[in-house]
Order: C-alpha cells, then structure tokens, then sequence
C-alpha cells in the first residue's frame, strides 16, 4: 500500500467453491478487511473485494459426485462464503462471483482484446493437467512421472486443441517490472523465486480447454464454441471485471489494484501469468501483489481428507472474533507459516489482550476514578511527560511503513510498545505516591499520559478491532473515524479534558480452552536418533496440545480406607482443593498403609470419566511410578497449595 494516491483497491483471492471456508481463507479475509478499514480510517477512497471462482472441472466433479448441477453446487457453497463474511462483518464493497452475467462479459471482451492483439492463437496441447490446481505441467515437471508437483495428487494426461496466450513474449517486460518496481512482489524472498522461475524461460500458457463445460465460453467473434476458457484466465479477470471492465467501466477508477493479497500456493498466477495478461489488455500492473504463508495444523497443510482443518466460526464463537482476528494478524510474521493452537491463542488473548490492553483501561478508569472523580485533563502532560509523548510519536511514524510492506504483525507489536510505555509509566511515577505528597498536578498528567496513549493505540487498533476499540474510545468520548484519526493521529494532538465512562471489562481471562479440542491423529514423519523417518503415530508422539487435555493436579490425602474384599484396592478421600474432597479408589493397598497416606500430598488425573470400581465411585486417578517390585507415589517436592496444576 502507498498514500500518494487518494484511492485504494484491494483484493483477496476468489474463492473455489469446491470446499467450505477454513481459517486458511478467513486468514486472507481478515488481513484485506483490516488493510481496508485503514485505508478508510486515514482517508482513502477504498474499494474491497472479494468474492468465489466458481468454474473448471474440479467444481464440474466436485458437483457431479453430490448429484447437484454445477450450478446450484456453486450457488450453495459461494452462499457459505458470502454468509461466513457477513457474519465476520467483513466490510467488502463487492462480492463477486464468477458466474455473474457482467464478470462473463468482461472474460469474453478481454480475451477477444488479447486475441485481436496477436497474443493468443490456437494449436494442440499436450501434456499433464492437475485438476485439483487447474494447472498445466510439463513431464519433466511432474514428480515421479506423473504427481503434481503442487499438490502431489495424480495428473491427467491432456491432448486436446487449445488457444494459447503468449506468455513467453512478456517475459522480458516481467523481468523489468520485477527488476524497476521494488515491492510489486512480497515478501522479498517470494519475489526472487518468482524471478528465478520467470528467468527459467516461460512457455506460452493453455488458456482454453474443450475436455469440459463448466466455463466461460470464448467471444462469439471467434466462433469456437466447443472451447471454454481456462478457468485462470477466467479467474484472474475478476479483477477488473468487478470494476466494470468490458461492461459499464463505472470503477475503473481504482484500477490498478493497490494490493492483490493471495496466498503463497497461487502466487505463480498472481506474479506472472496475472500481470502478463494485463500488458496484453494495456493496463497498468497491481501495485504489490504480497503472498502470505499456510497456516497448518501440527505442521501440516490443513485438509479435509486428513481431518485437521479448523473452522473459522467455530475460532470465532469460541473466542470472539476480534480476538481471534487480533490472533491471526499478530502471532505470524507475514509471508510465513503458522501453526493454528487454541494455547497460542489463549495466551494472545490473556496476555497480550487482557494483561497489557484491558489492565491498562482498567487502571486509567480505577485512577481518575480514585483521585479526580473520573475526570481528566491533559494540561501538563507535555510538561511532565514530553520523554513518553516524544517516544510514541516516534513509535506511530514509523507504523505506517509496516502497514505498506504488509507486515502487520509488525506494526501491531509497534502499538503495544506504546503500550508498553504507559503500563511502565505508571510502575515509574506512582501516582499513588504522587496523591500522598499531593502533587495532584502530576499525578493528574500522568494519568492523562496514559489516557492518551490509549486513544492513540485505540484508534490504530481500530481495523483490526473495529468494535472493541469503538467501545473503548467511548470511554474518552471519542468515536473512531478520519477526523479522529487525522487529529491525534496525524496531527498527533492530545485529548483535552474529557469525563471518562467506565465499561464491563472487554478481554475477560480465559481458563481453559473453549473448543473441543479438534487436534487430529497425526502421523508425521519424525527423524529417529539414527536419522530414519518415522511415522508419529507409530511411535506413540503426541502434541502438545494433547498433553494438556490430561488435567493433573496435586492434592492431599484426607482419609484413607480399606476396601473390604479387595487385596489391592483403597478408598482414598482427596482434597483437590474444590468444594467438597473427591473420591479416589486406588490400587496400592499392597504398598501403602491407609495411616501413612493421610495428610501426604499426591498427584491425580483430574479430568478422568469418574468410574465405578468394586462398587464404589472412583473420580479421579493416581499417578504413580512402578517397576518389578515396587510402587512409588507421585509427590512434589515439596508443599504446594491443593489444586495445583502439573505440566
Ligand atoms: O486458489 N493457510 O482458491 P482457493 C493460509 N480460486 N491461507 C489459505 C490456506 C491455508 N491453509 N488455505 C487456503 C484458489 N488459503 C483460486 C484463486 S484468485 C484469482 C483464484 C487461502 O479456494 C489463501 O489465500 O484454493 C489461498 O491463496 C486461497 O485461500 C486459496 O483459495
């Protein structure tokens, strides 16, 4: 993104149709609604779009294997798309979908533009075709003769007549525009392997097939109809066709694109094929095109056949959605991957939500509540703070340049050292001390220094916490918007006197995880100390977040009891340190005297199914260590509160 234009245009992928939403597409929804609602708060003119890729054989069999038209398939799950964004308020100014009339047209008018130019022409192709990444290989390109290289599933063999684009003649000009436009690619590193591949020598590019339907036929012009267009081609066009191109060309104003937002698996089509088919049309090139990494589970790619995707709304009800989008946007660096666990987001959510945000309000409203009847007045601060004013400044200059690189994790880690700032501001100067000594008017400054750096953050936060920081600002009388914005943003004035309006706390603690824990049986292949791979589930490994499903806790042994007829077992009364002691029945009898037990301390599985064993309830379990001969309790070390938890 830059602000020398007045206008901003920015993308997501299209979505295909031949699956429901994951975290992986509400990921790249999140990052383009936050660059929108920016865009917006500092005064861009700004178009946002998203939309569903509804055509090519994988949608046709993805169809035809639920019994449905392709049409009524793509209706159906382009609608899951649609209502999944409305619910996650996603603030898109067009939804488009590749089976709109308008979009067809735009297809058909662009590829008889290319077509009249000399760009595409029509011969026989042959070769390998993936249908899962409506993608074209070369044999060599395959692994093994004949897996995708993408993907890894099989290819099919292709020989049918097709019109190809020119791809080769553009590839000088891409080179150039890699080589005079800096950032047209992001990150750095996934432009040199664009450039590398580019520099490989590019092959002209299939763009009709005839094998199938489910397509956007070609021009009448060109009187062909046994074709459909390459469902890319199709694809890439929306676009400008959302813009109007080839219909009323109403916005084409914000053509180009200022950033088209995809993910690494499609950036060849974005970075290559994309920009070459604009040069042929005479158009001026996207600003950046930025490819973000995976997010994965456990390390692996999310799937439905491996049955480890997580569902966005599920993240969301859970754990409220701008949480969750706080969560994606911060815990990966841009442009790489990230592994989804509901620990990493419980820990952003205490810690860096709850601890340094919510505290921090909190405090503000507890002071100016305490010492001056909730009031605040920003009189002195410069007087007494211009070290914290002159530092946050500094901080806010430079998060505009993260936000232009994409890199948002960035500039949200720049928000919370100013965070930082005010929660150590008040360690500092204790104001406490400042009411005793009664220098009101520093203890006064230094909570309108806090006051104020929280609007600041609040109001930069805002596209990526629309409500929560809406909320906020209302504690200081101020809503959220350009004019804020440009006043103490950009202008960087300080709120004058304000009565503040306490409000219920916005980031309550989380205990435990809200989930069901959807961790999958992995099976990941791990090295052996003697470097042969393994199979995890083989070997017994498990995550992390499996471990942490076992509750272990440590109590005290009130009582203990034989239990007659048994030669193993003994009743044991446990106080976990809850309401009433639990029950354990426990297979020690022949180790342990039921009077030794009492008043020691031991460790339970706390979170066990309670049994019933010998006929008495059983509601938890002991852990203990056992060889041949001998079994030994698990104890701490030494006292600890009952109910302390293990890990
Ligand atoms: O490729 N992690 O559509 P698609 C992060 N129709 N992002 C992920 C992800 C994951 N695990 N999985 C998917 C297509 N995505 C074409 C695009 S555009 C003209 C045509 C996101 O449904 C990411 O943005 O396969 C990726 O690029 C996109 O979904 C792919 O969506």
């Amino acid at each position: 993104m830059d602000n020398k234009c007045k206008r901003a245009y920015i993308t997501t992928p299209i979505y295909y149709v031949n699956d429901i939403p994951h975290i992986g597409h509400a990921y790249t929804t999140i990052i383009c609604d936050t660059l929108a609602r920016y865009s917006r708060l500092i005064g861009l003119e700004t178009f946002f779009l998203t939309g569903t890729d509804e055509h090519g054989q994988k949608i046709e069999e993805a169809a035809k294997k639920r019994g449905k038209s392709a049409q009524q398939y793509a209706d159906e799950i382009s609608g899951y798309f649609k209502n999944l964004w409305d619910e996650f308020e996603i603030s898109y100014d067009k939804f488009i979908r590749t089976t709109d009339k308008e979009h067809m047209k735009g297809v058909q008018k662009a590829f008889e533009v290319m077509y009249e130019k000399g760009d595409i022409y029509k011969d026989m192709y042959e070769g390998h075709y993936c249908v899962s990444c409506e993608s074209f290989f070369t044999k060599n390109q395959l692994i093994d003769n004949e897996y995708c290289p993408d993907c890894g599933k099989p290819t099919n063999i292709v020989k049918e007549e097709s019109y190809f684009f020119k791809l080769s003649k553009y590839e000088k000009k891409l080179l150039e525009w890699y080589n005079d436009e800096e950032n047209c690619v992001l990150p750095k590193g996934k432009k040199n392997e664009v450039i590398s591949f580019v520099e490989q020598g590019l092959k002209d590019l299939s763009v009709t097939r005839t094998s199938f339907d489910w397509g956007v036929k070609l021009p009448k012009s060109i009187n062909d109809p046994k074709h459909v267009m390459y469902v890319w081609l199709d694809a890439l066009l929306n676009y400008i066709t959302a813009l109007g191109y080839g219909s009323d060309e109403k916005l084409m104003k914000f053509w180009p694109a200022t950033v088209h937002v995809v993910g690494k698996d499609i950036l060849r089509f974005h970075a290559i094929y994309w920009p070459a088919f604009l040069m042929s049309l005479d158009l001026p090139l996207p600003k950046h095109v930025a490819a973000h990494g995976w997010w994965t589970r456990n390390g692996e790619k999310m799937s439905k056949s491996k049955g480890n995707v997580v569902n966005p709304r599920d993240v969301s009800n859970a754990y409220g959605l701008e949480n969750f989008r706080y969560f994606m946007l911060r815990e990966v660096p841009f442009g790489q991957d990230g592994d989804f666990s509901q620990k990493a987001l419980m820990d952003r959510i205490n810690s860096d939500l709850g601890n340094d945000l919510g505290n921090l309000l909190n405090r503000v409203l507890g002071m100016s509540g305490k010492y001056f009847d909730m009031k605040i007045d920003s009189k002195n601060v410069e007087k007494y703070h211009k070290k914290e004013l002159d530092a946050a400044k500094e901080i806010i200059d430079g998060l505009q340049s993260y936000i232009f690189d994409m890199q948002l994790n960035r500039y949200l880690e720049g928000l919370w050292k100013i965070l930082t700032i005010a929660n150590q501001s008040i360690a500092i100067y204790e104001p406490w001390k400042m009411m005793k000594e009664e220098r009101e008017d520093e203890a006064m400054a230094l909570v309108a220094l806090i006051a104020n750096l929280l609007v600041k953050v609040t109001i930069l936060l805002h596209p990526v916490m629309p409500k929560n920081t809406q909320k906020i600002a209302g504690v200081f009388g101020i809503d959220i918007d350009t004019k804020s914005y440009e006043k103490y943003i950009y202008n960087f004035e300080l709120i004058q006197s304000a009565k503040l309006t306490k409000i219920p706390p916005l980031f309550p603690k989380i205990e435990k995880m809200l989930m069901p824990s959807p961790e999958p049986t992995t099976n990941k292949e791990v090295k052996t100390e003697k470097n042969e791979k393994i199979k995890t589930e083989d070997i017994g490994i498990i995550t992390i977040e499996q471990f942490f499903q076992t509750k272990l806790k440590i109590g005290t042994i009130l009582e203990a009891e034989d239990i007659e007829g048994s030669d193993r077992l003994l009743k044991l009364q446990v106080d976990l340190g809850e309401e009433k002691p639990r029950q354990i029945v426990a297979g020690i009898k022949a180790y342990y005297k039921p009077e030794e037990l009492v008043n020691t301390q031991i460790c339970v599985v706390s979170n066990l199914k309670p049994a019933k064993i010998f006929g008495h309830k059983s509601e938890g379990m002991l852990l203990a260590a056992k060889d041949k001969n001998s079994l030994s309790l698990m104890r701490p070390q030494s006292k600890v509160a009952n109910g302390s938890s293990v890990g």
